[in-house]
């Protein structure tokens, strides 16, 4: 590389580090936002292999089987298994193009998003094949059900409801914690009518009242991996209901653990939030 090709090497790469700068500068820290909600308990009740060589976007339960989306371009998958048992049943290798990100089950089927691909993949249960696809805008990041509709995150504060039969768009929620947005939101589950969300580059999951936008409780995960596990980590990312045993899964981005987690999961309350500030503690 001559000295020219270096200098424009040098100026793309520290615009790139600005803009990073300027992105995570813009965006509320999550720790100052987080102090605002109260933390739950949770106990560890068991924990199992997990494949430490996936990176894990998206996780769910569906008929006892466990099913994970890993993503990253050529080494996007779909792996199922049974919880006992962490040799994979069925692995679905995706287009190498893709991104992989968020799954959820819906009525006997998986859908699986893209990150910046723009598609939305629907497969048939247990088997995993592809049956539809559907085209959207924006990134894709985590998925859920609420039985109706999916509702999918971007790594904002916002929230989509999408019709599943072609993908559209039905209602925007942004996610607060008091009168601030809470970034970040990734992988997602629909547990008891909250909607718990994973928060990108935190070991935080945050219940939100799925009516007002307004996270009411969280789960502070920092410590279920040892110092030496988590430097050979990523993030947590990937929570899955089990409504059969009452127990939340929850695991990471090349994590070698999937952690079965028994929480009280408490009621919503009564009023959804009507003047624009999530004020009021549970
Ligand atoms: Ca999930």
């Amino acid at each position: 590389m001559n000295g020219a090709a270096r200098r424009e090497a040098c100026r793309l790469a520290l615009g790139a580090l600005l803009a990073c700068a300027a992105w995570l500068h813009a965006a509320p820290a999550p720790d100052e936002v987080f102090a605002t909600i109260p933390v739950h308990a949770h106990a560890v009740i068991e924990r199992v292999a997990h494949d430490r060589t996936l990176f894990t976007q998206g996780l769910v339960l569906s008929d006892g089987l466990l099913i994970e989306s890993g993503g990253n371009y050529r080494e996007s998958r779909l792996v199922q298994r049974r919880l006992g048992d962490a040799r994979p049943l069925r692995t679905r290798a995706l287009p190498g193009d893709w991104f992989a990100e968020g799954i959820a089950a819906h009525h006997g089927k998986l859908y699986l998003l893209t990150w910046r691909e723009g598609v939305l993949q629907r497969f048939t249960l247990p088997d995993l094949e592809p049956e539809q696809r559907f085209a959207y805008r924006g990134e894709g990041w985590g998925l859920a059900s609420d039985g109706t509709h999916l509702i999918q995150s971007d790594g904002s504060a916002t929230l989509r409801w999408r019709r599943p039969e072609d993908f559209s768009e039905l209602r925007r929620l942004q996610v607060r914690a008091g009168a601030r947005p809470l970034e970040r939101l990734n992988e997602l589950e629909w547990v008891n009518g909250w909607l718990l969300a994973n928060v990108w580059l935190s070991d935080s999951v945050v219940a939100i009242d799925p009516r007002s936008g307004c996270a009411r409780w969280r789960l502070e995960l920092g410590e279920l991996l040892d110092a030496r596990e988590r430097r050979r980590a990523d993030v947590l990312n990937g929570i899955a209901w089990d409504a059969d045993t009452g127990l939340l899964w929850v695991t990471g981005k090349l994590w070698p653990w999937l952690f079965a987690l028994r929480i009280e999961v408490p009621p919503l309350p009564d009023l959804a939030v009507t003047d624009g500030q999530c004020a009021d503690a549970l």
